[in-house]
């Protein structure tokens, strides 16, 4: 999908210095453009992350954005990151400089075919379960994208026979122009971010743009079980659905116990239901995308199936950490809306001790009252958001406010009994008291650790 343009002696304007920023600056330098990078945070708050960019050339402009940064800018590329009516940006706009998010910029110099996942919730576990079918069943694949890799990087290593698989969020997807995936997957939309894009329609609107300039050529994927998502079905490309509970005219769904992939009229097997090795409902819709663009992309469906039986699933993303003293504990750190923290709860039978919290982005959190009240035994709150979530969820279900994610560990072990389930889906941004989600996801598995490693001495002292 190669449009690329000439960065030599262009002067551009790098805003947000974290692994975009940094990876986009080192990118435009290395092919002749005049680059200066900004960032809010100061040379000693960015510490280490800057480091790739000594002796580059690049000129940096820490502790803020200056008005006058964006005089002879002839391309700005913010960071996701960095909202996009951010002042400076606007100035920008107004006088005309092009405004290209990162992905943008990335798929002007892909080679090869590109397969672009988008939506509220499943993006990381589909994306992974995409690029790992494919890479069973023997292509070459780039993944990268929001799942944590900026597209930029990937660029390089593409070649005419690459398939990259990129996590599209609305946040990349608002600042395109030409972007055009292969293949486009929007798996379902449900409130996000509403801190950033004010309301559903113009959140649901930017990632509709992963269609926008996709030809007939192209494909485009998504959930005919998701009212969100069905009146941005596009009209130039191909249009394939999924769904879990009715057959499609053309796309993948469920069929008694099976999953099948139907086009123009011919239907085939791909797998049995009982192969999807993911806890949850939302997890066949996951796996129903996946089959659909893989099998889309060129792979047949016996090498699909395998690909489903052998995906071990996604960090921080419904992931088992360990079981001590009958209690389960799971690490769902990635569900950072209060939607991905339904399906969460949803994917389990009950007595569950939930941690919830963290930094708001404007959900609504009394959606979570029904499944509160069906599902757990226990709300552990922590963070910046815990009283308006105490607030919203009140009367559903125990609370505690248990401030910190350490406390709220502690105390859920020992209110747990066996055959309980521990779990951190926390329906919030993880950025008021850790880096970020991972971040977030890596301090509660060392907790658990901990725990373990307690009860594994009590026992042997115990002999
Ligand atoms: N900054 C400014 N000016 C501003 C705002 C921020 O200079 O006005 C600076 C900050 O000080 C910081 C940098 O910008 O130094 C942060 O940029 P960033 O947040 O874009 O950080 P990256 O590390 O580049 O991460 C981004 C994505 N972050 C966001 O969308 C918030 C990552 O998605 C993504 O993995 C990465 O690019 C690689 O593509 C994370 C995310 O939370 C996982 N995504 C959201 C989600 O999944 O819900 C959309």
């Amino acid at each position: 999908m190669s449009m690329a343009i000439e960065l030599r002696n262009k002067r551009v304007l790098v805003v947000g210095l974290a692994r975009t920023g940094v990876a986009t600056a080192l990118f435009c330098v290395e092919r002749g453009a005049r680059v200066r990078a900004t960032d809010t945070r100061t040379e000693k708050d960015l510490g280490d992350a800057i480091a790739p960019l000594q002796k580059t050339g690049v000129a940096l402009e820490l502790g803020g954005h200056r008005q006058e940064l964006i005089q002879d800018a002839d391309l700005i590329i913010p960071s996701p990151g960095v909202p996009a009516d951010a002042p400076l940006l606007q100035i920008a706009r107004a006088k005309g400089v092009i405004i290209w998010s990162e992905v943008e910029l990335a798929s002007r110099f892909l080679k090869g075919r590109l397969i672009g996942i988008t939506g509220s919730n499943g993006k990381t576990t589909t994306t992974s379960l995409i690029e790992h079918i494919l890479k069973t069943a023997g292509c070459s694949t780039i993944l990268a994208g929001n799942i944590g890799t900026p597209l930029i990087s990937g660029v390089e290593r593409t070649g005419e026979k690459t398939i990259t698989v990129a996590e599209l969020s609305s946040f990349q997807l608002e600042l395109i122009e030409k972007f055009r995936p292969n293949i486009s997957v929007f798996l379902n939309l449900t409130p996000d971010h509403l801190d950033r894009h004010q309301t559903l329609k113009s959140y649901g609107a930017a990632k509709a743009r992963i269609f926008e300039n996709q030809t007939e050529a192209d494909s485009a994927v998504l959930n005919a079980d998701d009212p969100g998502t069905t009146p941005y079905a596009p009209t130039k490309p191909q249009v394939y659905w999924f769904s879990r509970k009715q057959r499609v005219a053309q796309g993948a769904f469920v069929k008694e116990n099976d999953l099948l992939f139907r086009r123009e009229g011919i239907e085939e097997k791909v797998l049995n239901l009982a192969d999807i090795p993911l806890p949850g409902a939302h997890n066949v819709e996951n796996v129903l995308a996946a089959v659909a663009a893989t099998r889309l992309a060129g792979v047949e469906a016996a090498a699909i199936a395998k690909g489903v039986r052998s995906f071990a699933g996604v960090e921080h993303r419904l992931e088992f950490v360990a079981e001590v003293g009958g209690v389960r504990f799971y690490n769902d750190s990635k569900a950072t809306n209060v939607d991905a923290t339904r399906k969460a709860l949803d994917a389990f039978p009950g007595r569950i001790l939930i941690i919830l919290g963290g930094k708001d982005k404007g959900g609504d959190y009394t959606v979570l009252q029904t499944p509160l009240r069906e599902k757990a035994i226990l709300a552990l709150l922590i963070g910046a958001a815990a009283a308006k979530i105490e607030k919203q969820i009140a009367g559903s279900v125990a609370i505690e406010q248990a401030g910190t994610i350490e406390r709220a560990v502690e105390t859920a072990a020992h209110a747990a009994r066996p055959g309980d389930i521990v779990l951190l889906a926390p329906a919030c941004a993880s950025f008021d008291q850790f880096q970020n989600y991972e971040h977030r996801g890596r301090v509660f598995k060392e907790l658990v650790h901990q725990l373990e490693r307690q009860a594994a001495s009590t026992t042997s002292r115990g002999r």
